[in-house]
């Protein structure tokens, strides 16, 4: 199993999508573990957005993501961090797919409504930043044998 971040970014909350967003990874079958509305500081967001720093785009990024409060989400599952990036879409609703979460409700290419990890390395650096380990909710959902297999080990990755 696969522990990822999820945010739902600031104009996903403006734009009052907050479950629609949430629920698809809830019915895709993930499993949410953790959750928290908060105004991310931006020291925290410079960590986070390291990786990007210097590129054209980094303090538009920064402002955008201080903009407003978001929802962060850990979100449980195997296989989970791929599988919160593919129903994601791709990084500009513009070319993202119909089907996934940035190619039916969003058009920007920077403005693109939620974020996920998109490494082991990364879900691990990022869960850090937002929640605490005792903020993290152990549960088993009472319909997981309905979701996955529970003879396939494959199913439980
Ligand atoms: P990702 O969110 O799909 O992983 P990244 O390339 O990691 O995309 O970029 C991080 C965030 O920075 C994006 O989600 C988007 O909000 C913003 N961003 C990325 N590329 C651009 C750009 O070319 N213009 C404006 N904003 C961008
Ligand atoms: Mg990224």
């Amino acid at each position: 199993m696969e522990t990822t971040l999820v945010l739902v970014k600031p104009d996903g909350v403006q734009r009052h999508l907050v479950g629609r967003i949430l629920a698809r990874f809830e019915e895709k079958g993930l499993q949410v573990v953790g959750l928290r509305m908060m105004c991310i500081p931006e020291a925290t967001l410079r960590v986070h957005y390291a990786a990007h720093k210097g590129k054209p785009f980094y303090e538009g990024l920064i402002a955008y993501m201080s903009s407003g409060p978001v929802v962060a989400v850990a979100i449980r599952g195997p296989r989970a961090i791929g599988v919160v990036r593919t129903l994601m879409g791709k990084t500009f609703g513009h070319e993202a797919a119909p089907g996934t979460i940035r190619g039916d409700l969003g058009l920007s290419g920077s403005f693109n409504l939620v974020h996920g990890s998109d490494s082991p390395e990364a879900a691990k650096a990022e869960l850090a930043l937002y929640f605490k380990p005792e903020d993290l909710c152990e549960w088993r959902p009472l319909d997981l044998d309905a979701i996955l297999d529970p003879r396939d080990a494959g199913d439980h990755k």
